[in-house]
């Protein structure tokens, strides 16, 4: 018999391991000793176990099962002419009270760091490190290290400071002139900032931020910085490029950005340049039908649908009437004024409308709807309205037919999409869409309380007003409601009797493009009434951009989620009618001035340009 170390070594060489881990060999032993039963139980348990770990470090997996679980009942009240269509996709529980106060922030809300479970974001070299109020792109990947800002972390430090105008103002100029640093350092002379990258996206090379800025600038009284855009206008815009544009976003954004700046400075430059555009954009109109394409080739001057289809859009083809018709005016040339008149006349006559109300979508080829039986206040068909109104405004309220369609309009919308939430009874327009109703409400329809308010106010029935003040309380709570204070781009209500909160919000919709709609609506309410709260509401929602998405070196950028105050999750991009509608309607709102932009001598486009209301014929 050998002595026992000997025994030892044999048993290690046996197993067949490496020598450095002794402990190795009789684990090994026993798992051998184990049934294959045994084994793959124990097999099981740790992949169980390894499954529990992930979900609860993952949190968009972790979020979904436990708002899955959270689903509402199904339809169990259907509303009177309509079956409620129940909301397939998972959803998001909204904030439960409805207090009208600002949300609270976590205590823990102070910094998300690159790499944190979170979600990280690395760009290049940078960290993107959101610190509270801003997102800091400043820190490299290893910067962990505290900074000195710290008393600005996860605070509600920036309260309305009531009856301020002169703060309140400055509040909103900052916010321009920061916007427009990263603009300028970043994406000068190009469409779009990416404020995160430090870069810029073009879209029609056309140096779309900068002209949708213009008026907003002359606004705000920021001379300088309109000088120099003006000089680029000078030098640098060109038309004459080979590039698509979409016929409806280049007008409302750039034909409508110069003609305002023409009407409010008498600057000739503007003019000019507005009706070289306005002139490349029509070929446009060559079609069968003379509805629009919905692009063009500025520099060939040949336009064309998508590729995928005929149609245009509805809200597209009919919201470009306000540009056109002050073209001609201005230029004394009836040809664009005459090419879109065209359009609403057709639509005007056309069957396939629900008590005024219009499909999404219509064919260039024949000129009628198309896709039909979906009715919408929201994407793709919002403008319609708004452009019905206004072009009867702007006209001087001698155009009968526009009134006629756009009462019909809010008679059909009142009739087949207004409905009410459960538990608070908050106002809302939703969808339907072949007969069934959907409580789905686009932040897009946030325009319609201010169109709304703007039509009682030129003598329309009174209780359009009534209407746009609950609408605009539902709007302001699908801010209030959220964990930032931001608006998610759609929301869902719930109407079912005992549901716990008013607002849905589903996983993919949660996302906020600094959209305008809502402030647009505050700053016609505010006029209108006059009460104060309108005024509060949007300097909340100033205050939080400014803690959710403002970007340290400049500039500020859609978010992902408006849920998530500890990480919105950043976009990098910086839409242009940030500047161009949601900083100067809140400039508009917070300013108090009644005869700046008088509403009885201006008429916003959709783009918030101010065109004149045409001196009366009489
Ligand atoms: C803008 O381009 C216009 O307000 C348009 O009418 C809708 N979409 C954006 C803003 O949300």
């Amino acid at each position: 018999m050998g002595p026992p170390y000997r025994q030892d070594y044999v048993s290690v060489n046996v197993a067949g391991e490496g020598s450095g881990d002794r402990r190795r060999p009789s684990c090994w032993r026993r798992w051998k000793q184990l049934s294959r039963l045994q084994r793959s139980l124990l097999l099981l348990l740790l992949l169980l176990l390894l499954l529990i770990i992930l979900a609860h470090c993952s949190p968009p997996v972790h979020e979904y099962l436990t708002v899955f679980a959270e689903e509402p009942p199904v339809d169990e009240m259907a509303p009177l002419e309509h079956v409620v269509h129940a909301v397939p996709e998972p959803v998001e529980p909204a904030r439960p009270a409805l207090t009208g106060q600002p949300p609270q922030k976590k205590d823990n809300a102070s910094e998300v760091m690159v790499g944190d479970r979170l979600g990280s974001d690395k760009r290049g070299d940078e960290a993107i490190r959101r610190r509270g109020t801003v997102i800091d792109t400043d820190q490299d990947v290893g910067g962990a290290r505290e900074e000195e800002n710290q008393d600005s972390v996860g605070t509600q430090k920036d309260k309305p400071p009531r009856n301020s105008d002169a703060a309140w103002l400055e509040a909103v100029q900052e916010a321009f002139k920061h916007a427009w640093k990263g603009y300028k350092d970043f994406a000068w002379g190009h469409d779009e900032l990416r404020p995160l990258s430090k870069s810029y996206t073009e879209w029609f090379s056309l140096g779309l931020t900068l002209i949708d800025s213009l008026d907003t600038m002359w606004i705000m009284g920021l001379k300088e910085e309109f000088e120099e855009a003006k000089a680029w206008v000078a030098s640098e815009l060109t038309f004459n490029k080979n590039v698509d544009v979409n016929l409806f976003e280049s007008t409302i954004r750039i034909l409508g950005g110069l003609l305002s700046t023409y009407n409010l400075t008498g600057d000739q430059l503007f003019l000019d340049k507005a009706k070289d555009i306005g002139t490349r954009l029509m070929p446009a109109f060559n079609t069968p039908s003379k509805i629009p394409y919905s692009d063009v080739n500025i520099g060939t001057g040949t336009a064309h649908p998508p590729r995928w289809t005929s149609d245009s859009t509805v809200a597209e083809v009919a919201s470009i009437q306000l540009e056109f018709r002050e073209l001609s005016r201005l230029t004394e040339d009836p040809r664009y004024q005459a090419a879109v008149a065209e359009v609403v006349t057709q639509i005007h006559k056309l069957d396939g409308k629900l008590d005024g109300l219009v499909p999404m979508f219509i064919n260039t080829n024949s000129g009628r709807f198309s896709h039909q039986g979906t009715y919408t206040l929201g994407a793709r068909a919002d403008s319609y309205y708004e452009y019905l109104l206004k072009q009867w405004i702007q006209g001087g309220k001698e155009e009968n037919q526009l009134l006629e369609d756009y009462l019909q309009a809010v008679e059909g919308m009142k009739r087949h999409l207004l409905q009410k939430s459960s538990p608070s009874g908050l106002t809302f327009v939703g969808e339907l869409s072949h007969g069934e109703f959907s409580p789905k409400m686009d932040h897009l329809v946030c325009f319609l309380p201010g169109t709304l308010a703007l039509g009682a106010h030129n003598g329309l029935p009174a209780d359009h007003m009534d209407l746009a003040q609950r609408l605009m309380e539902t709007c302001h709570q699908m801010y209030v409601q959220m964990e930032t204070g931001l608006s998610p781009e759609i929301v869902h209500f719930n109407m079912y009797q005992g549901s716990a909160q008013d607002v849905n919000v589903k996983f993919a919709d949660r996302h906020n493009l600094l959209r305008p709609e809502t402030v647009e609506s505050l700053f016609y309410m505010y006029r209108f009434t006059k009460d104060h709260k309108y005024r509060e509401w949007g300097y909340e929602i100033l205050q939080n951009f400014n803690n959710y998405t403002k970007v340290s070196s400049g500039g500020y950028t859609s978010i992902n989620n408006v849920r998530d105050p500890d990480y919105p999750s950043p976009r990098d991009k910086m839409e242009s009618f940030f500047l161009g509608e949601t900083l100067k309607y809140l400039y508009l709102l917070l300013s108090d001035d009644p005869h700046l932009l008088s509403l009885d001598q201006y008429v916003f486009n959709t783009e918030a340009h101010p065109l004149p209301i045409w001196p009366s014929s009489a």
